[in-house]
């Protein structure tokens, strides 16, 4: 499959705009799909603008299977949020379809491509540049976890198989390491023996669900910062975004993935590791909105089980950073050599971090409970 500009053309041509179509270019920051903003100029009114996303071929097996997720999940939320009496244009994704009335667009040679309305007036930030910012993206992912609890669960595809499975990404990992195929394992001896070493932290989770201790819920699965976008009014988390990933999981995964990302002050691939911390400040900011958000839905026991989502979560996309490493960089997008294996280092750093402040985690999560 060529580069995503090859189909611009075809696939603007494809679905309604509304309006003269003025261009497309490359936006945001995501890792995985190809997305662009479309500018349109209407006749009577200024720009408007949507956003057009080819949907990664290499993370995203079933697009069928991932449009009928999110537009089950968004026109629920939507129906929450209008209860709630919200702006549902603005607090929700709205899925468009094309032309041909199909859910997503499928270009000549297979790619799937869909647009939402851009939702205008947010900001979709990097890095928690504040403690409020933070918290206001823990209240806006606490809140999507409480407006989804009584989705029907059991009609979501399950859009990446194992995707928060952290024995079956071990055996990924080890499987990546034993073909080495591209001679990279041994720069990254360290970073093996580090995973290797957290083995049996790979199955805490999941025992705790096998065993019935933490529920399966719906949840978002990848509840980075950059996927609320803020109201650049009020500076609170208006819309969730980033729905691939919507399916069965744990609550404690959408907490320690938001961990992941923003309870530090560093970028994600920072090459000085002395810069890569993890603030407990952020930590507990984080824990007190997220259940704000959550106004009670989460058990005692998903509440005290909240920092081995955070240790997971970082321990797990650090193997996934490395075992992308070992097998060529086929998953997440990179920018320069080595990317993915700086990405890994950040995520064991954290993880020795958390380690190190394992009881001041406990005891502030016990503070909620
Ligand atoms: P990826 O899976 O590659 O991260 P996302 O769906 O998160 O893709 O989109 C990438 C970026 O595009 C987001 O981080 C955000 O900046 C922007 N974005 C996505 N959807 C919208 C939207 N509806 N309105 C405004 N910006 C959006
Ligand atoms: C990807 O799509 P994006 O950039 O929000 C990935 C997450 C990782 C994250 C690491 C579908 O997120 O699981 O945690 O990169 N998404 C998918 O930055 O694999
Ligand atoms: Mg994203």
């Amino acid at each position: 499959m060529s580069a995503a500009e090859a189909y611009l053309s075809e696939v603007l041509e494809a679905f309604d705009f509304g309006a003269v179509v003025v261009g497309a270019v490359r936006f945001g920051m995501g890792h995985i799909n190809d997305t662009f903003v479309v500018h349109t100029q209407p006749e009577d009114a200024c720009c408007r603008r949507f956003i057009l996303q080819r949907m990664s071929p290499a993370a995203f097996k079933r697009p069928d299977h991932l449009m009928e997720n999110i537009t089950g999940v968004t026109e629920y939320l939507g129906r929450e949020i209008e209860k709630n009496g919200g702006d549902r244009e603005r607090e929700a994704l709205r899925v468009i379809r094309p032309r041909n009335g199909e859910p997503y667009y499928t270009d000549r040679d297979g790619g799937a491509w869909r647009i939402y309305p851009f939702v205008e007036g947010t900001i979709c930030y990097q890095s928690a540049e504040t403690p409020a910012l933070f918290a206001a993206s823990g209240r806006a992912f606490g809140r999507f976890q409480r407006l989804l609890q009584d989705y029907p669960a059991h009609t979501l595809h399950e859009t990446i198989p194992h995707f928060h499975d952290t024995e079956d990404r071990l055996a990924k990992l080890k499987a990546a390491v034993a073909a080495d195929k591209l001679g990279r394992a041994a720069e990254c001896r360290e970073e093996i023996e580090f995973v290797l070493a957290r083995e049996a932290d790979c199955s805490t989770a999941l025992q705790a669900l096998r065993d019935g201790v933490l529920p399966l819920r719906v949840t978002h699965n990848d509840t980075k910062l950059n996927n609320v976008l803020m109201d650049e009014r009020t500076g609170e988390g208006l819309c969730i975004i980033d729905l691939d990933t919507v399916m069965p999981g744990l609550a404690i995964n959408d907490f320690g993935d938001s961990i992941r990302f923003g309870a530090n002050h560093s970028a994600e691939d920072e090459t000085d590791l002395s810069k890569v911390n993890l603030d407990v400040d952020l930590f507990e900011t984080y824990t007190q909105a997220f259940l704000e958000g959550a106004e009670g839905s989460l058990t005692a026991k998903e509440i005290e089980y909240l920092p081995w989502g955070a240790k997971l979560m970082t321990l797990e996309c650090g193997m996934r950073f490395l075992t992308d490493y070992l097998e060529g960089d086929v998953y997440f997008h990179i920018s320069r050599e080595r990317q993915n294996l700086d990405r890994c280092r950040t995520q064991c750093k954290l993880v020795r971090d958390m380690e190190a402040q394992w009881d001041r985690l406990a005891e502030i999560v016990g503070k909620y409970r």
